[in-house]
């Protein structure tokens, strides 16, 4: 088996950020040792990473990702293939993707479809998620089967999406009641969609079709109601861990904050564009462009909604960052679904309902995040928590991932803190789009290494590894209840 030592960097964990040489021996950590102490200890390794100067990080795990998700007459961009790729030159080691149920379709049948697409062809590990999007008998028995021998521990349902993936208040609780039962975590898409598709379609006979409407109908407080009522059904069916995806509203936050106040297991993820990009500045563009950020939830108003009262008085990103730094949101996620702007989101010219919903993201989260570190929102320490440590206890995986570790997984970031990382098609840009949401953003700092299960994949700038490499991961229950 090979070895390799990686020296003289900066081992960050969830508790700090500590001197440390690293022992990798074939696919696992073998040992961790005070720096320079390796050749009094006899330690000898086939390889020598030089990370000094540089940040040794657990690798990233992106816990919400649709590799060729189909959607709005289309399918997402990225084949596992790419991007999973994608994935690893920013950073990323595990991404959990989500096989699709739809109403009247076989969940078991679904699960094995995402398993054919992704075999073989991942350059990283990864898990799978469920979504069930017709909760019915069969679904249900369905939902035990996949807990008890797949591996597959979490469910996503969705309050949107009418006669696409949505779920009733009732089939929302029978799917909650099940994960009672078995332990599964259920995952919401929360907004009011069928509120949502009647001011749509209210603001296309008024003419009103630019992708920036997409924004302006989906108001915030209709995610603050959705994410009430679904903690509301989570802790009628018994303290249910609920977990809420891809929060970009403030008023939504309230909800979580409140819940998780009163010790209910409710967690949410964020994603970097809501942290980062304003309705104004992207979905709000003249003419077509801002369909480059449609997305569900939307990117919100740099200012307050009308309605919204934000909890630091500016909006909803300030609102966004603090609850990351106060564990009232626990995960960063991309909710990574690219699609091009050629024949892709062209199907929406005229009118914005009809746009794929989707960003591409899986590449720049650890990249995005680390510059809230650089702009003091948050610690080191919570950029590793947030984006690696946690995801691998909420779904399951850890401490074979999420960890430098002695037995863990050798998922290995060398981040280089001193260098920059420009973000554009002509830039860095490995995703199957053709364009960036990020076109033209610049990091203070940039991925150097990355090691997946001991196998180098990235090393400075070129990709090294290759498809196939990636395994599926059975994932346990939850680690992270209250
Ligand atoms: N939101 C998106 O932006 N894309 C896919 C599905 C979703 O919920
Ligand atoms: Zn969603
Ligand atoms: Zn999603």
């Amino acid at each position: 088996m090979t070895t390799t030592l990686i020296t003289g960097g900066q081992v960050i964990s969830t508790t700090g950020v500590v001197p440390t040489d690293v022992l990798v021996d074939g696919e696992t950590i073998a040992a961790l040792y005070a720096p320079g102490s390796t050749a009094a200890a006899g330690v000898t390794a086939d390889h020598t990473i030089d990370a000094n100067g540089k940040y040794v990080v657990p690798g990233g795990i992106d816990v919400h990702t649709h590799m060729e998700l189909p959607f709005g007459g289309t399918f997402a961009s990225d084949t596992f293939e790419t991007g999973t790729r994608a994935a690893a030159w920013g950073g990323t080691t595990t991404i959990v993707d989500f096989a699709v149920q739809t109403y009247g379709g076989n969940v078991i049948e679904s699960l094995g479809a995402w398993h054919e697409k992704a075999d073989g062809n991942c350059a990283i590990d990864y898990g799978f998620h469920q979504i069930v999007g017709g909760v019915d008998e069969d679904a249900l028995k369905a939902m035990d089967y996949l807990v008890e021998h797949e591996g597959v521990t979490s469910f996503k349902l969705f309050m949107a999406y009418p006669g696409v993936f949505y779920s009733d208040d009732g089939q929302v609780l029978r799917a909650l009641q099940k994960a009672s039962e078995n332990g599964a975590v259920i995952m919401m898409h929360a907004e009011n969609g069928i509120a949502i598709d009647v001011l749509a379609a209210q603001a296309v006979s008024r003419g009103e079709t630019d992708p920036k409407y997409h924004g302006i109908v989906r108001r915030s407080e209709l995610e603050g109601e959705a994410t009430n009522r679904a903690i509301v059904l989570a802790n009628v069916a018994g303290n249910v861990p609920l977990y809420i995806v891809h929060m970009s509203a403030g008023d939504a936050l309230n909800e979580v904050a409140a819940a998780r106040h009163e010790g209910r297991n409710v967690f949410a993820e964020t994603c970097p564009q809501y942290l980062w990009l304003t309705l104004e500045e992207t979905l709000g563009k003249p003419g077509f462009e801002g369909a480059k950020w449609v997305c569900s939830t939307p990117v919100r108003s740099r200012d307050h909604d009308p309605d919204y009262i934000g909890q630091m008085g500016h909006g909803h990103q300030g609102d966004l960052w603090k609850g990351l730094r106060m564990n009232e949101l626990a995960i960063v996620s991309t909710d990574h679904c690219p699609f091009c702007m050629k024949d892709q989101k062209e199907l929406g010219i005229g009118n914005f309902a009809a746009i794929p919903n989707g960003i591409g993201g899986v590449e720049h989260r650890m990249e995005l995040i680390y510059q809230g570190v650089v702009a003091g929102e948050l610690s080191l320490e919570r950029w590793v928590e947030t984006c690696s440590t946690t995801p691998a206890r909420m779904f399951g995986m850890y401490p074979k991932k999420g960890v430098i570790a002695p037995g863990s997984d050798a998922d290995v970031v060398v981040w280089d803190p001193n260098t920059k990382t420009k973000i554009g098609i002509n830039d860095k840009h490995h995703m199957n789009m053709d364009h960036s949401a990020w076109e033209g953003w610049v990091i203070d700092g940039k991925v150097d290494t990355v090691l997946s299960r001991g196998t180098v994949v990235i090393s400075r700038d070129e990709y090294v590894g290759k498809k196939g490499h990636g395994q599926f991961i059975k994932r346990g229950l939850s680690q992270y209840l209250v």
